[in-house]
């Protein structure tokens, strides 16, 4: 509708403001003023529409200057006096030799004419045949106007030279809707026979046009009625009926699994390291394991998590009544450091009591992390069947997750009634991007050991939605709201909310074997709008990644930031061409920065976010951002840098974290976050985490063992530092891709 612009806005009947100013009325006229009462101005330009006597060929009903002309002529009380202007029908009339009807018809019939050269050689009855002739003719046209079902149409198509913006949309659905197409199509083919510019042609064209959009309107109007109330309600059965399906689809496959091969495991046979000092720092983290084990055992066993402090379970929401969060997360750990009584242990408690078929709401993400991620793992490792089964079957409970518009999952599901909803803080209902973007590697393994696509098609519809997505500077907001399928908040961070869906796309394509060219691109590009957008450096020369809210950077980094280290550094090797060494250097400034965050604090342990503004650079400046709880990003990125570089000061580092846990988080029953890391006084926060197992120790042990301990061009690790093989490929696929 852009051609109303600047057009009279004031009262006026629909049909006419649409006249008059979709189809090239002066800007500020108003209806029923006619634009040129003395018929169309001698001097109208060329081109412009309409003919003057000069014109040297009959002009079809089509140009716009035409239309207006002969609306300005027909204003509303002409037509009801039945006197319209002849002026104003000068262009249907104009001859080929230059002579207007008007013209030989004398000034009499129209004070606007151009002067004819004989009005007074025509007789009186010859005046008067014409005149019959030419009523005849008016009545003619009024008949079509008046008579045809929809007179605005009729006017907006044939007098008037339609706008494709102003026709109604194209009717895709089929049946009836068909017919309309086929005439479409009818014409564009008559259109491509005849001749251009072909009056006749165009005449018919436009009175096809209106034919279609009457039936059209009315079909439409038909439809509108008819949906009332039964069609209402018809939709909503059809849409129960789809997601019933959905659910019914998602269940059926799984009444038995197939039989898997099942591939031994490479790289896990545990040699001791050569170095002596080395053997005894890794001996000193397997200890740190069985106390952490033991004291779980001891006070908490089955519930999630220790109080190490209270010497009690801990249970978080997280996980809804799910039980067993710290088994299950330290499964392959006790596997790895060869605990093996500890993981039969595990393994009779699973057996035995954990169940899914709880009443409770669970966290999505925190589920699949640590249970889908920490089964799949104890499967891959040892092999028993239990693991599969079970990890199959929490896939399966989570499905209903996905049962949104847009197909991106809810954060929280009702594990017994299906029912999801969002953190009821996410920026209007949204879904959190390092959630919902953190399911991929699980739901692509639990494709594979069931032999049904259904959680590999979840996954990749998160891909296809965010791929339409445009992309603001390129980055991805950690708002997306799954019934819209659009970005909420334009919040970017690489940490909280954010960090793991960059993770999983470099090891999506990693853990397909190199063949996921998708993920690849996706994680590449959003690295370059992160390096462009995010990351900076202090004045004294330290490497951060901000926080990006609208475009406007808060110089803030978060513990859980400090994964990206080694992110960068293991995606180097398939960086853009001439990038390689720079990723790999990213990584170590990220490193250097999070261990400076830790080495400005009195414990020697980072704090949960750290500031470069007012004056700090790597300190925490808020209470509220003062604590440690046992998390694992920044030893993970010394675990990585460590294996890429093989600098040692990775693994002094990594001791120095040690001697920090052992000194200010060990407790006779189990290790404690600390609520503030710059107190010369331990607060303890009572929370042994399950991560503590899964991912902290798990890396401390891994860089104090040799490389051929998982080695990571064949082990990918979950975000909780699970491990999942890389995926077997078709070879022909993958040349296919290349190709
Ligand atoms: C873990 O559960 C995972 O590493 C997750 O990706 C982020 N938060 C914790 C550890 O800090």
């Amino acid at each position: 509708m852009e051609n109303l612009t600047n057009c009279y806005e004031g009262p006026q009947p629909a049909v006419c403001r649409e006249c008059l100013c979709a189809r090239g009325a002066a800007p500020g006229s108003r209806p029923g003023v006619e634009l040129f009462p003395q018929g169309r101005p001698a001097a109208q330009p060329r081109g412009s529409g309409g003919l003057d006597a000069q014109d040297p060929a009959p002009q079809p009903l089509t140009p716009s200057g035409g239309e207006v002309w002969l609306l300005s002529g027909a204003a509303p009380d002409h037509r009801t006096a039945g006197a319209m202007p002849v002026g104003g029908l000068l262009p249907l009339f104009s001859s080929p030799a230059g002579g207007s009807l008007s013209g030989s018809l004398g000034g009499g019939l129209g004070s606007g004419g151009r002067k004819g050269s004989g009005p007074a050689a025509l007789r009186l009855t010859e005046k008067f045949v014409l005149l019959l002739v030419f009523s005849a003719f008016i009545t003619l046209c009024f008949g079509a106007i008046f008579f045809l079902p929809d007179s605005s149409k009729l006017l907006s198509g044939v007098l008037f030279h339609s706008s494709p913006a102003l026709q109604p949309a194209a009717d895709h659905k089929p049946g009836p809707g068909a017919r309309a197409e086929d005439a479409a199509e009818g014409r564009a083919r008559r259109r491509e026979e005849g001749a251009p510019g072909d009056p006749a042609a165009a005449v018919e064209d436009n009175l096809a046009r209106i034919r279609e959009n009457h039936e059209r309107a009315l079909r439409e109007a038909k439809e509108t009625l008819q949906k009332l109330p039964e069609e209402i309600q018809r939709d909503i059965l059809l849409e129960k009926e789809k997601v019933a399906q959905d659910q019914l689809r998602d269940k059926a496959p799984f009444r038995g699994l197939p039989p898997v091969d099942f591939v031994p495991p490479i790289g896990v046979e545990n040699r001791e390291p050569a170095d002596a000092a080395i053997r005894e720092k890794r001996a000193k983290i397997k200890e740190m394991m069985k106390h952490a084990w033991n004291n779980y055992k001891g006070y908490a066993w089955g519930l999630n998590e220790l109080k190490p402090i209270s010497k009690e379970g801990h249970s978080s929401s997280l996980f809804g009544n799910i039980k067993g969060a710290t088994i299950v997360d330290a499964l392959d750990t006790l596997f790895i450091m060869e605990m093996k009584n500890e993981f039969e242990e595990a393994k009779s408690w699973i057996e035995e009591n954990l169940d899914f078929n709880v009443n409770a709401e669970i966290s999505v993400f925190e589920v699949n992390i640590r249970f889908v991620g920490g089964l799949l793992s104890a499967y891959y490792l040892s092999g028993e069947e239990i693991f599969r089964k079970k990890a199959v079957e929490l896939g399966i409970k989570l499905l209903p997750a996905f049962h949104t518009p847009s197909g991106i999952p809810w954060a929280l599901l009702n594990m017994k009634s299906g029912i999801g909803r969002n953190w009821p803080w996410a920026s209007g209902g949204s879904s959190i991007l390092a959630e919902f973007g953190t399911l991929h590697l699980e739901f692509m393994h639990l494709s594979h050991l069931s032999g049904n696509p259904i959680f590999a098609e979840k996954v990749m519809n998160i891909r296809t939605v965010l791929n339409k997505l445009e992309k603001p500077q390129g980055l991805y907001p950690n708002y997306l709201n799954p019934n819209s399928g659009q970005w909420g908040q334009h919040h970017v961070s690489v940490g909280g909310l954010g960090d793991s869906f960059y993770e999983y796309l470099l090891k999506a394509w990693l853990m397909s074997g190199k063949t996921d060219l998708e993920a690849k691109k996706m994680y590449f590009d959003a690295v370059q709008a992160i390096e462009t957008h995010l990351i900076r450096k202090s004045s004294s020369g330290l490497t951060y990644i901000a926080e990006w809210k609208g475009g406007l950077l808060e110089h803030k980094m978060g513990h859980l930031t400090c994964f990206a280290g080694g992110m960068f550094a293991l995606g180097a090797d398939g960086a853009p061409e001439g990038l390689a060494q720079h990723y790999l250097e990213l990584g170590a400034e990220i490193a250097r920065t999070c261990h400076e965050s830790y080495n400005r604090t009195f414990m020697k342990l980072g704090p949960e976010a750290f500031r470069f503004d007012g004056g700090v650079e790597a300190i925490a400046t808020r209470q509220n951002e003062k604590y440690y709880i046992l998390r694992p990003e920044v030893i993970e990125t010394y675990m990585y840098m460590w294996r890429l570089t093989h600098d040692p000061k990775y693994r002094k580092w990594a001791w120095e974290a040690v001697e920090a846990l052992e000194s200010h988080c060990r407790v006779n029953g189990g290790y404690s976050g600390l609520r503030d890391v710059y107190l010369l006084h331990e607060s303890y926060d009572d929370v042994q985490q399950s991560f503590f197992l899964a991912e902290t120790l798990k890396y401390l042990y891994l860089i104090f063992s040799d490389d051929d301990l998982l080695p990571l061009e064949h082990w990918i690790f979950n975000t909780e530092a699970h491990l999942l093989p890389i995926l077997p490929t078709d070879k022909k696929e993958v040349e296919l891709k290349e190709e």
